[in-house]
């Protein structure tokens, strides 16, 4: 039976599964784009861009409307599974048997062992899907257990760097892209990603905008699709931060700094600038590859604008010195008079105010201090695997895959079978949950109900209501409320009715109401649902509200403090890399038609789409390979079988695979395409990343490379 409870009274619009257009918007990526569905006798038969969209004007990528292939995927899972055997062989179950079963041996192993034996893992899908996030951290703190999730593989250097600068994790600056006229991207590449951490479904028009105003200019290893339709700065993997560095000495030197401005407003601006002074242009240079001329240059062009914003995504969130980085890009952006400006660096109201504890409360268990009370991602085998205080025995993964999305995959997928209990929530049996006891279906958001007020980082703010299009397809049901479920089963308050102090089952959408009706602009639930194709809230950021959003009791963001003296003298001992070695550094990119790992089993996604290594002609030439040749690619963690295409774009001693790929889960599509886990080369051991995050070390891992056969 398709539980209809998801469908909340929306008396302007289409109920789910009733015949004709209706107006919703995508959840995969941050864009989301306005999207209209077409539903004939209950199914959705197409998916067609919403012109009438308030942002998005009928912007729309290949892989929204793919939610229709994936809804009704044969292989998708629709029912609870129970495991009966080997990795990947289930037998559907009952929802009782399942939800009863698991809460049962919840409960068993956090009686016996406590101690964080117990954890939850948020996959990326989880923070587009309303009130998930909140649930999952609602039913880890109903077990006292850890919480991994994506964070550590994404954006921690941007979360740890966050709270140093303005006081909390959740506290993000963006680019104003509506209205600067100098755009200095760091590993980012939106013209595949659809931009990340700022939500602008137009981002290409206000990209190429600011270009004919000024100049967009990309930094990356690769010249990447955004880097060729605007200006590229090809940079050496993992040394953003001596670039960053040494811009901030040219500007210093310069006397291009605001320093009033800096004294007046933001703490720690003299210590940050004195502890940086022995970065030389020379030494930049060399670790960068980037000409000191051209760094020099980088650093006036930015400062001469008269709006500019410096901008650090993925590429920036996964090196040696990540957090130093992201400090640094945000340093940058106030040293300059960029920040709470239009066009600069700005912070927008309304970031979650969960109560997140403060960066250090907690160690792992190799003495990684915890950002936002998370346990570092990169450690879950060791924490699976090692005996002892706060061995992890139990895991309840929400739409994720870390399988594939980790460090040390091979092992990873050994520690998983050595769970006493693994269970999922998910549409599909991945690489991960193969090794779970029970997989328990979710939803498309095809299926759910949802706003979009989880992404704040809206150069233009709007938001939106859609109602489910459809009901659930199967059996499959709504993930918090999945959660809810198993925390009153396991004896407890339900976790969504405790969320606004009732001790009874509440409809996500009815905690969204309740959080509307504190608004200050009068915008109801109620009110938004008029409004099916969004609602601009504003024309533009209020860029100058910026500096009322800081954390900080004195509102002055620090960009001095213990972390980043301690980083800098690190960075300061760090040797330069040994000259003609045989190792090149890997690093990663995404593809226009995956979503990290999951939109393989969908035919026009993966038909051009195959992944393969990229490698300079130089590279290529010194150990023999050409492009459609099979090669081996080793590291100190592991090795893989992949095929070569040789190409001038990526700088030489580099090489580089996309994430995502070497599927054995129950999609049958996915499971047949080419292409190799390439987190297999990351290195699992924690001594292997930076201490003070726990950021896993995915960009710049030195590997050889030599042909196959
Ligand atoms: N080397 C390398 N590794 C990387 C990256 C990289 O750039 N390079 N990128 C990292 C990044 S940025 C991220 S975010 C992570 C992602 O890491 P994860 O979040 O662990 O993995 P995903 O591939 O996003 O897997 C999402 C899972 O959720 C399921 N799913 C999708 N939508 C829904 C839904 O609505 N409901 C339910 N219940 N399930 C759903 C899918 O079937 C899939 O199994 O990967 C990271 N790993
Ligand atoms: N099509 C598609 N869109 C996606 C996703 C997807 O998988 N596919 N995933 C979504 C997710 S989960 C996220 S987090 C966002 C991410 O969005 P982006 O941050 O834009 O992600 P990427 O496209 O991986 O771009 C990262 C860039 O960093 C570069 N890079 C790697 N190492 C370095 C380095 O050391 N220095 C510098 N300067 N650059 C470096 C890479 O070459 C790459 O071009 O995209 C989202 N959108
Ligand atoms: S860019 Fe594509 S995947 Fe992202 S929200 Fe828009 S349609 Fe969906
Ligand atoms: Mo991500």
């Amino acid at each position: 039976m398709a539980e209809t409870a998801l469908a909340h009274p929306q008396p302007n619009r289409l109920k789910p599964g009733a015949d004709g257009k209706h107006v919703t918007f995508c959840r995969l990526c941050e864009a989301q784009c306005g999207m209209v569905a077409t539903v004939k006798n209950g199914r959705v038969t197409k998916i067609d861009p919403d012109r009438d969209h308030v942002t998005a004007e009928g912007h729309i990528c290949i892989k929204g409307p793919s939610i229709v292939q994936i809804t009704y995927d044969e292989d998708r899972v629709t029912t609870p599974l129970k495991r009966v055997g080997m990795p990947g062989e289930f037998e559907p179950v009952g929802w009782d048997t399942a939800l009863d079963d698991i809460a049962h041996r919840l409960s068993q192993i956090n009686a016996s062992y406590g101690n964080g034996s117990v954890a939850v893992y948020t996959g990326n899908p989880t923070a587009f899907a309303t009130h998930l996030p909140t649930a999952l951290m609602g039913f880890a703190a109903s077990l006292s257990g850890k919480i991994y999730g994506a964070m550590h593989v994404d954006t921690i250097g941007k979360q740890l760097g966050s709270e140093l600068v303005y006081g909390s994790p959740m506290v993000q600056s963006f680019p104003d892209i509506e209205r600067t006229d100098f755009l200095l991207m760091l590993g980012a590449n939106p013209m595949v990603s659809q931009l990340s951490l700022v939500t602008e479904p137009l981002f290409r028009i206000k990209l190429d905008d600011i270009a004919k105003r000024g100049a967009v200019v990309v930094v990356d290893p690769r010249r990447t699709e955004t880097a060729r339709r605007y200006e590229h700065c090809p940079i050496k993997p993992d040394t953003d931060v001596w670039l960053l560095a040494a811009m901030i000495g040219v500007l210093t030197g310069e006397g291009l700094v605001e320093e009033a401005l800096l004294k007046e407003r933001v703490a720690g601006w003299a210590e940050l600038r004195d502890a940086l002074q022995w970065v030389t242009l020379a030494e930049a240079s060399d670790r960068t590859g980037i000409p000191a001329a051209r760094i020099e240059s980088l650093a006036l062009e930015f400062a001469a604008a008269e709006r500019a914003v410096c901008y650090g995504r993925v590429g920036t969130n996964r090196g040696t010195f990540t957090t130093l980085l992201n400090v640094l890009i945000e340093a940058l952006n106030l040293a300059t008079g960029n920040f709470g400006q239009p066009g600069g660096n700005v912070i927008a109201s309304g970031a979650a105010d969960w109560p997140i504890p403060p960066y250090g409360s907690s160690q792992s268990r190799t003495g990684i201090p915890s950002t936002m009370g998370m346990s570092p991602t990169g450690e879950l085998a060791y924490d699976i695997l090692t005996p002892g205080e706060g061995q992890l025995r139990a895991l309840v993964v929400a739409c994720g895959n870390p399988a594939l999305s980790a460090p040390g995959g091979a092992k990873l997928e050994q520690a998983l079978e050595n769970l006493d209990l693994l269970a999922s929530i998910d549409l599909y049996v991945n690489e991960t949950n193969r090794y779970a006891d029970y997989i328990l279906p979710g939803l498309t958001f095809l299926e759910r109900a949802d706003t979009n007020d989880f992404w704040i980082n809206k150069p233009r703010p709007w938001l939106q209501y859609s109602n489910a299009v459809i009901p659930s397809v199967g059996e499959a049901r709504l993930e918090c409320g999945i959660l809810d479920d198993l925390a009153v089963r396991m004896g407890g308050p339900s976790i969504l009715g405790g969320l606004v102090g009732q001790n009874e089952k509440t409809h996500p959408m009815d905690l969204v109401a309740m959080q509307f009706a504190q608004r200050d602009d009068g915008l109801t639930l109620e009110k938004l649902k008029d409004h099916p194709h969004g609602i601009a809230l504003a024309a533009n950021v209020d860029a100058e509200g910026s500096w009322e959003r800081i954390a900080f009791k004195d509102g002055k963001p620090k960009v001095w403090g213990k972390v980043v003296g301690q980083e800098i003298e690190r960075l300061a001992a760090h040797p330069a890399p040994a000259k003609g070695t045989e190792e090149l550094l890997l690093f990663g990119r995404r593809m226009l038609k995956s979503l990290n790992s999951w939109m393989h089993n969908v035919h026009r996604l993966v038909r051009s789409d195959t992944p393969t290594l990229l490698m300079h002609p130089d590279d290529a030439a010194s150990r023999g390979i050409e492009t459609g040749q099979e090669v081996t690619v080793s590291s100190k963690s592991g090795t893989v079988t992949v095929l070569a295409e040789v190409t001038p774009d990526v700088v030489a001693g580099s090489v580089c695979y996309p994430h995502g790929w070497g599927h054995n889960g129950s999609w049958n599509l996915a499971n047949s395409q080419a292409g190799a886990n390439i987190n297999v080369l990351a290195s699992s051991d924690s001594s292997d990343w930076e201490q003070v995050s726990g950021a896993c070390h995915l960009d710049g891992i030195p590997v050889r490379v030599f042909p196959s056969t």
